[in-house]
């Protein structure tokens, strides 16, 4: 794929700092719920800070602080004014910024979310800003989603399949779906979600909440 996927950036230090949990998927896949609600379901026992990237908006972030999920100021919008994915993976300095800035204000935090703004199949986090990637997909792209596959569903170390509750509607496959997916994926996680109506997304909390425990049990030297 050449240089385009090249991933110039290395993980920054990780000793002392929050996880950083990028939320990456196309266009409307549900990104920004499944966001509000692991806040409303980790906001409780963790402290959390969240960056929204929108092109040209600040809806994400918007959307969050009204539904009230987390304190207003623990949420940072990036208006990227460029191909979402650029901003998080070629010139990911304002998102930095953005972490940066929470980490200062409210820190010690123990997890940071970056949503992405809505991209395509190829859109993934570089390292020097995630240490931890979720891609979420919608079952109302096709059951052949995860067939075609690209970085985001292969190398997610998770992958939600969301908003089942339109599979009859659109006749996909939940089932081939979840072949697909474990075809490409190498072994790593797979859930089906409907944040609509079970909007407490219990594995994908608990998957988060493993991650942000074993984050802060590391060794001091690892990233
Ligand atoms: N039916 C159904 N709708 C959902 C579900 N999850 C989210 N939605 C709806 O899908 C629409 C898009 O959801 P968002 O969370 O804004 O999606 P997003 O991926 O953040 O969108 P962008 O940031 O614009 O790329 C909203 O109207 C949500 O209410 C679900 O599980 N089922
Ligand atoms: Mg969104």
């Amino acid at each position: 794929m050449g240089a385009h996927h090249e991933d110039h950036h290395h993980a920054p230090d990780s000793r002392g700092r929050a996880l950083r949990l990028g939320v990456g998927g196309p266009v409307g896949s549900g990104k920004t719920a499944l966001v509000a609600a692991l806040c409303r379901e980790l906001g409780p026992a963790l402290s959390l800070g969240v960056v929204t990237n929108d092109i040209y908006t600040t809806e994400d972030a918007d959307f969050l602080r009204r539904a009230g999920v987390l304190d207003e100021e623990r949420i940072l919008a990036v208006q990227t004014g460029c191909c979402p994915h650029t901003a998080i993976r070629d010139d990911i300095a304002a998102n930095l910024d953005a972490v940066e800035t929470l980490e200062h204000r409210f820190g010690p935090l123990d997890l940071v979310i970056v949503e992405s703004g809505g991209d395509n199949l190829t859109a993934t986090f570089s390292r020097g800003l995630a240490d931890r990637q979720v891609f979420v997909l919608d079952v109302s792209g096709g059951d052949k989603v995860p067939r075609k596959g690209g970085p985001g569903v292969t190398t997610a170390d998770l992958l939600v399949v969301n908003k089942t509750d339109l599979a009859p509607l659109v006749g996909a496959d939940l089932g081939v779906m979840d072949r697909d997916a474990a075809a490409v994926r190498g072994g790593r996680p797979v859930v089906f979600t409907s944040v609509r109506r079970e909007p407490s997304v219990p594995e994908v909390a608990t998957w988060v909440s493993h991650q942000v425990r074993d984050w802060s049990n590391r060794p001091a030297r690892l990233g």
